[in-house]
């Protein structure tokens, strides 16, 4: 008895000296889904790198906290750690559209600068630390209930995100901005006649049982981010800050896998029978076309230097 009273007494003094710190973290896409796994793979991670120093209490999802409000979640330190893309958080940091641009990968982002550079506009313009990028190789489409022969998309009322909207405005599409998780719903109820999402994911949402085609090619990148709000990673020790950025590259060594899981993604589409419309050599190089020229208008309209900075290290 008096052993164990001892070694309680230890233990406790021990925890006491070393607090282990525990981070509360929301994903903005539901949980369980595409791009919500890579940041359960990084919470498994860091829970087992991170033991006695640093842990993250997974929360949830949208039901949580609603996907437009997660950037102002972990601005504002209710969320301590966010699992969220630039396109739900575009009305608190404008250049982010940016992000969805490179035609790099983040190992490359993080060597020539841009990394730094990306964070340092989260710190200064969101109060969060941009911790890791996931969604390389991934890139976004046009998915559709009704077949189009072209480019034009006038008379068709699209749900789109920041992402697509420049585009889609641009080749005529009315658009309705929804979260994800209304997606099922405009589509069952025909209030909208497509939607922009990426390649991977369809199935997973179900949304396959309302689409009928997929517009290829596909267009721009997904950038889905790992944000820490900057007041609780400035409080952090140095050893739990190592332990969340060892995570962050191990998750980004990672993103080279979706190279083969977007081929899978596609047979996938495929075998549920959503057809693909895949326009030829000059139609999608007029589709491809718009896509930057609309998407970089919409970046340099925020801001022309930073807009120029940024695409001289996301587009090299
Ligand atoms: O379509 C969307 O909701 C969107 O913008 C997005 C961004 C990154 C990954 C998945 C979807």
């Amino acid at each position: 008895m008096k052993h164990l009273t001892l070694a309680a007494l230890i233990a406790g003094l021990a925890s006491t000296a070393v607090a282990e710190e525990t981070l509360r973290g929301v994903t903005a896409f539901a949980a369980g889904t595409t791009f919500s796994r890579p940041f359960e793979a990084f919470v498994e991670r860091v829970n087992e790198t991170g033991q006695g120093v640093v842990q993250i209490e997974y929360v949830g999802g949208p039901e949580a906290v609603p996907t437009f409000e997660l950037g102002n979640a972990v601005s504002a330190g209710i969320v301590d750690i966010a699992n969220n893309t630039t396109a739900f958080y575009t009305n608190l940091l404008p250049i982010g559209d940016a992000l969805h641009l490179a035609t790099n990968t983040v190992q490359d982002q993080r060597a020539n600068g841009c990394f730094d550079k990306i964070d340092a506009i989260h710190q200064e313009q969101m109060n969060v630390k941009f911790l890791a990028r996931t969604g390389d190789h991934i890139q976004f489409h046009l998915y559709l209930t009704k077949p189009i022969d072209g480019t034009d998309l006038t008379g068709l009322t699209i749900r789109t995100t920041p992402v697509y909207n420049a585009m889609f405005e641009a080749l005529g599409a009315t658009l309705v901005r929804t979260a994800p998780g209304e997606v099922y719903t405009a589509l069952e109820r025909g209030t909208i006649d497509g939607y922009g999402w990426p390649v991977q994911g369809v199935m997973d949402l179900g949304w396959d049982e309302q689409t009928k085609y997929r517009v290829d090619p596909g267009f721009y990148q997904v950038d889905v981010n790992f944000l820490v709000n900057l007041d609780r990673w400035n409080g952090l020790s140095d050893e739990a800050r190592a332990v969340l950025n060892d995570a962050a590259l191990w998750t980004e060594a990672r993103n080279a896998d979706n190279i083969d899981i977007n081929a899978t993604e596609a047979g996938k589409q495929a075998e549920a029978g959503i057809e693909t419309i895949a326009f030829d050599a000059d139609t999608a190089a007029s589709w491809l076309a718009t896509a930057q020229s609309a998407g970089w208008a919409t970046v340099e309209a925020v801001d022309a230097d930073l807009a120029a900075e940024l695409k001289a290290c996301l587009v090299p």
